[in-house]
Parts: C-alpha cells; sequence; structure tokens
C-alpha cells in the first residue's frame, strides 16, 4: 500500500521494475528518467560488477487532495541477487515485467515470474488477477521487450507463454533502446497504481461498476 502522510497530505508510489537478467530493465528505467527529465540514481554492489537498485522519480502531482509522487525501481536480475530482490519489493504498489522476448529467454522470464510471485507473497502480496484471497493484490503490466531482434516470439505464444489469456493484465510490445512503448507501459503501471491508492481512500470510484471478480 502506497505510503501516505496524512499531515503534509503526500503520497508516494513505488513501481518496480522485475525480469529476468539482461531483458532490458535498467535500459527501459534510464530512458524513462531522460523522458522525466531526472536522473537514475544508481546503488552499486560491494563487488562493483552490478547495481543493487536504481531508481527515479517523477515530478509530484496532485490527485484529489494529494500530492503524489512516483518512485521507479529497478534490481538485479541474476539469481545471486534474490536476497536483495527480496529487500527491494517492500512496499511495491505496482510492477512493470520487462520480458525478454528472445526464444532462448523463455524459461527465464518464467523463472523470474515465479520468483517474482514467491517473494511478493512472503510480503503478503499476490499479483492482480491471481488467485489466493488471502494476499494483497498489486496491479501488473507485461512488457515484452526487444521486439527489435530477429530470433523473437511471436506476441500470442508469450501470452500464452505468461497465461494472459486468462490473466487481463495490461501488456506492451516494445524496444527499451529506442524507447519504444515505455513511457506507455511506465504510465499504465503508474494509473493502475494510483487507481488502487484512491479506492483505498476514497472507495470504489463507481459503486455501479461491475464487482471484482477476482
Ligand atoms: N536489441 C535490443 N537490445 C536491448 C533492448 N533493451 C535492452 N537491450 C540490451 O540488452 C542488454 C541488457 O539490458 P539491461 O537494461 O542492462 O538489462 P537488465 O534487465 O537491467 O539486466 P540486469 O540488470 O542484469 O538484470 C543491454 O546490452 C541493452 O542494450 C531492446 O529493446 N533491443
Ligand atoms: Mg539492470
Amino acid at each position: 500500500m502506497a505510503y501516505v502522510n496524512w499531515v503534509t497530505y503526500e503520497a508516494q508510489i513505488k513501481v518496480v521494475y522485475y525480469g529476468p537478467a539482461y531483458a532490458g530493465k535498467t535500459t527501459s528505467l534510464k530512458y524513462f528518467s531522460l523522458r522525466l527529465e531526472t536522473e537514475v540514481k544508481e546503488l552499486p554492489t560491494a563487488d562493483d560488477r552490478s547495481v543493487f537498485f536504481e531508481y527515479t522519480q517523477s515530478e509530484q502531482f496532485p490527485a484529489k487532495n494529494l500530492q503524489v509522487k512516483f518512485l521507479y525501481w529497478t534490481l538485479p536480475g541474476q539469481q545471486k541477487y534474490r536476497r536483495t530482490r527480496h529487500l527491494v519489493l517492500a512496499a511495491t504498489d505496482s510492477v512493470v515485467f520487462v520480458a525478454d522476448s528472445q526464444y532462448e529467454a523463455a524459461p527465464r522470464n518464467l523463472e523470474m515470474l515465479n520468483d517474482l510471485e514467491e517473494l511478493l507473497s512472503e510480503r503478503g502480496v499476490r499479483l492482480e488477477g491471481r488467485q489466493n484471497l488471502a494476499l494483497q493484490p498489486i496491479p501488473i503490466v507485461f512488457f515484452y521487450n526487444k521486439r527489435d531482434l530477429p530470433d523473437i516470439m511471436p506476441v500470442q505464444y508469450m501470452d500464452a507463454l505468461f497465461g494472459l489469456p486468462s490473466w487481463p493484465a495490461p501488456r506492451f510490445t516494445g524496444e527499451a533502446t529506442a524507447g519504444k512503448n515505455i513511457v506507455r507501459a511506465a504510465n499504465a503501471a503508474a494509473t493502475l497504481a494510483l487507481k488502487k491508492l484512491e479506492e483505498k481512500i476514497y472507495g470504489p470510484e463507481n459503486q455501479d461498476a461491475r464487482p471484482d471478480t477476482e
């Protein structure tokens, strides 16, 4: 649940970029921060070969009575940084799952999705659309990256891989190196998290809306 300071009426929403190593998380975040005209802050690991985490933030903007700031985080996908990922996932409000579209990356994409769900469940959280009503749902947006490469999985093949036909999570295809669809995916994740925050604070916007069938 987003952090809200009721003295200053400020809220923070944390969006985490998750996905296997080399999928393009850092490239996505760097492109997005350029567009936001902010810098990516980095905390290198002790061995200096990878980054412990990176994040950037948007300007605050008013939503209802709150000033909302969005923080975008990413973290290394290699197996050895699992503990780091566990820490960085604390208080996540929304996830952009950056998948590598190359065929050979299919098993690593699935491993990281499982890894994400396991680490979230340890925090009492699940991905929205997944069945486990004991856990708190957070939104997820899929980003199929590296669509410029030749040997990539067709979009429908990837949808089937992740089970998207029965899991209505937003999905974008793109190219982080060229910035294609990066802003759209980031905004979708941020908007879904903001909607959740507003519902928590003000109640469902439209009482007549279709009931949540999760
Ligand atoms: N062709 C192509 N290459 C990409 C794309 N996005 C990222 N890359 C390249 O893929 C490599 C890995 O990208 P990163 O952004 O460092 O990947 P990461 O997900 O942060 O990886 P870890 O931090 O190790 O988990 C880099 O050489 C990028 O330039 C893309 O859309 N197309
Ligand atoms: Mg990275």
